[in-house]
């Protein structure tokens, strides 16, 4: 009888696990509001077309850890593509 418990025990566990991840790729499509990505392919200035859409990119991979990692603040000063209206 307890072994029957404790199988019951573990479907149980199971069955709330499956739940956990099918929520999590129901809900995860891979970042919705990334402005760019800071993995590749590269992106220079001419493939945004405000300065804000490329400062969104260049403040979100530096805060991600990759820094200015497809080059729009040639200057360094913070600011990316600062030829974009
Ligand atoms: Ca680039
Ligand atoms: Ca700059």
């Amino acid at each position: 009888m307890r072994s029957v418990l404790c199988i019951v025990g573990i479907g149980v566990v199971l069955l709330l696990l499956a739940g956990c991840f099918t929520s999590d790729i129901g809900g995860g499509s891979s970042s919705p509001t990334a402005p760019c990505n800071c993995t590749g392919p590269d992106l220079n200035c001419a493939d945004f077309s405000t300065q804000a859409e490329a400062q969104a990119c260049l403040d979100y991979c530096r805060g991600r850890g990759y820094g200015d990692i497809h080059g729009l603040d040639g200057d360094d000063d913070g600011r990316a593509c600062e030829s974009l209206p």
